[in-house]
C-alpha cells in the first residue's frame, strides 16, 4: 500500500498518527509539497479527483480517499489495538465525540484559517467576512471543549482512540493558524500535551 501526505497537512498527519499507534508497517509514504502545487499535478489527480491529501492506493490499485475512510479500512485489517470502538456503546461515543469535534471545533477553526490566512489565497476562494465569523464561532467553541474536556484524559470512552486523533491533532495545527493561543485554555493544553506524548504522535 501507498500513502500519500504531506508533512504540513494535519489530514494525513492522522493517519500517520493511526499507522504508528497500530504499528503498521507494510505501508510506503510519499510525500507530497502542498506549497509546490504538488497536489495538483494531472498525475495526483488521476489518484486523488479532489486534489486532497491524504490518498491510500492499495496493491491492487484501488484507492480510498478521505482521512477516516483510509482509517477505517486500516481499522479493519488491523483490529488492535482498537481505535473505533469495541461495543455498540464505545462505537457511537466515539462516533459522536468525533463528529461533535469535527463540526463544532475543527470546521470553523479550518474556516477561520483557511478563509483569512495570506498563505491560503492559491488554495482557497477567500472570503475574509465568513473567515472571522468561523474564527469567532470557534473561539466560543474553545470555551465550550475546555470545560467538556475538564481533568478528562480521553475524550471518548476513557481510553485514546480515533476520537482523539481527530481532536488533538486539530488543536495542535488550527487554533495558532487562527493566532489564538491554546495556553489560554488550561485544561484544552493539558489534554494535547498528555495525548501528544503518545510514542504515535511523534511521527
Ligand atoms: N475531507 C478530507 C480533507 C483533506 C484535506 O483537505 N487535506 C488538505 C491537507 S490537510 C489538502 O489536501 N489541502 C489541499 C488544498 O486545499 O488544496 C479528509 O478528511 O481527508
Amino acid at each position: 500500500m501507498k500513502l500519500y501526505s504531506s508533512p504540513v497537512a494535519p489530514s494525513p498527519r492522522k493517519v500517520l498518527i493511526f499507522i504508528a499507534e497500530k504499528s503498521i508497517e507494510n505501508i510506503e509514504i510519499e510525500n507530497l509539497d502542498i506549497g509546490k502545487m504538488e497536489h495538483k499535478t494531472p498525475e495526483y489527480k488521476e489518484i486523488a479527483p479532489n486534489s486532497r491529501i491524504p490518498a491510500l492506493v492499495l496493491d491492487d490499485g484501488q484507492v480510498i480517499l478521505e482521512t477516516t475512510a483510509i482509517c477505517r479500512y486500516l481499522e479493519c485489517l488491523y483490529p488492535k489495538p482498537n481505535l473505533f470502538g469495541e461495543n455498540p456503546m464505545e462505537i457511537a461515543e466515539i462516533e459522536m465525540w468525533y463528529s461533535r469535534v469535527s463540526f463544532e471545533l475543527m470546521l470553523p477553526l479550518m474556516h477561520g484559517f483557511r478563509h483569512t490566512h495570506p498563505h491560503m489565497s492559491a488554495l482557497e476562494n477567500q472570503n475574509n467576512e465568513f473567515g472571522l465569523a468561523q474564527r469567532e464561532l470557534a473561539v466560543k467553541s474553545l470555551g465550550y471543549y475546555e470545560e467538556v474536556i475538564g481533568n478528562k484524559q480521553f475524550i471518548a470512552c476513557n481510553r485514546f482512540s480515533y476520537a482523539d486523533i481527530q481532536s488533538v491533532t486539530s488543536l495542535q495545527f488550527l487554533v495558532r493558524l487562527n493566532k489564538i493561543d491554546l495556553n489560554d485554555y488550561k485544561n484544552l493544553t493539558r489534554y494535547v500535551n498528555s495525548v501528544a506524548e503518545r510514542p504515535c504522535f511523534s511521527v
